[in-house]
């Protein structure tokens, strides 16, 4: 690590602040170019714990970055990781107060449960199928606290992957019935569809990314616990969204979810 425990705490404060009052700010490597990945991580846990001191739980993980839609959206190359904290969850046909948030932009997503714990390294696609529950479809909002989501991976995964808002719903889904590769997704914008694409944009299969997320935390000696809540990675580019937007999410036999944004 190239960074003291007292600049995490401090980054860790710095990018939380301007999630709970909507503030934007520059990229943080800008002020430490040399900061390393266990330096990310560690402020994205920095983040993690303070939430966890004022009483709010951890209600899941999420992989980001993991289509290459994505990738090219961001201009990076590689997944990241991070955790949703209870009060990121919106109720199906909820509101979201933009007011509340910085620029969001909405992600089409496959949720995982898991009914068994999934430990890395050697996780692999098989694996996880075996120990998921069920999949939903979910909305993610993500909503980065640098300015006009410019960033790079390391200032990306300490501001905990964007993470900002979840939605989930439609139906349960089984996957042992389900090719989670080759469902479709359509997502609309105020009754338009705006986005379009299938599982398979998600590393191949949506159950990798949740792998790698297994074998990501496995190198901390961290594993996804039994009944984990896990948004597996946009499936298409991200969209934009304002005051007065309502979205839908349409997954191929998963049903719908949507949200309203004022
Ligand atoms: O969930 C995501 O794919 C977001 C990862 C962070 C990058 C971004 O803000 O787009
Ligand atoms: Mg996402």
């Amino acid at each position: 690590m190239k960074l003291d425990q007292e600049t995490i705490e401090r980054l860790a404060i710095r990018l939380e602040t301007c999630e709970l009052g909507a503030i934007d700010t520059h990229k943080i490597t800008d002020d430490y170019p040399d900061m390393d990945w266990d330096d990310a991580y560690a402020i994205q846990n920095a983040i993690k714990r303070r939430k966890m001191a004022r009483g709010a739980r951890i209600a899941g993980l999420k992989a980001g970055l993991t289509s290459h839609a994505k990738m090219k959206q961001m201009g990076v190359e590689a997944p990241v990781f991070g955790f949703l904290a209870d009060y990121f969850s919106v109720p199906e046909g909820g509101l979201i107060k933009t007011s509340e948030l910085i620029h969001p932009k909405v992600e089409p997503e496959i949720a995982f449960v898991t009914k068994r714990v999934l430990r890395g390294p050697g996780c692999h696609i098989g694996a996880v199928l075996a120990a998921t529950d069920f999949v939903m479809p979910a909305i993610e909002i993500i909503d980065s606290r640098y300015r006009d989501f410019k960033f790079d991976l390391k200032s990306v995964v300490a501001d905990n992957c964007s993470s900002s808002r979840f939605v989930v719903g439609g139906r349960m889904g089984d996957v042992a019935s389900l090719d989670l590769r080759s469902i479709g997704v359509v997502l609309e914008k105020n009754g338009e569809p705006v986005a379009f694409g299938a599982g398979a944009a998600v590393l191949g299969h949506p159950a990798a990314a949740v792998a790698m997320l297994a074998n990501q935390l496995g190198l901390r000696g961290e594993e996804i616990p039994a009944g984990t809540l896990i948004l597996s990675g946009g499936i298409t580019e991200a969209v934009a969204l304002r005051a007065g937007d309502a979205v839908t999410l349409r997954m191929q036999n998963l049903g719908s979810v949507s949200v309203r944004f004022g």
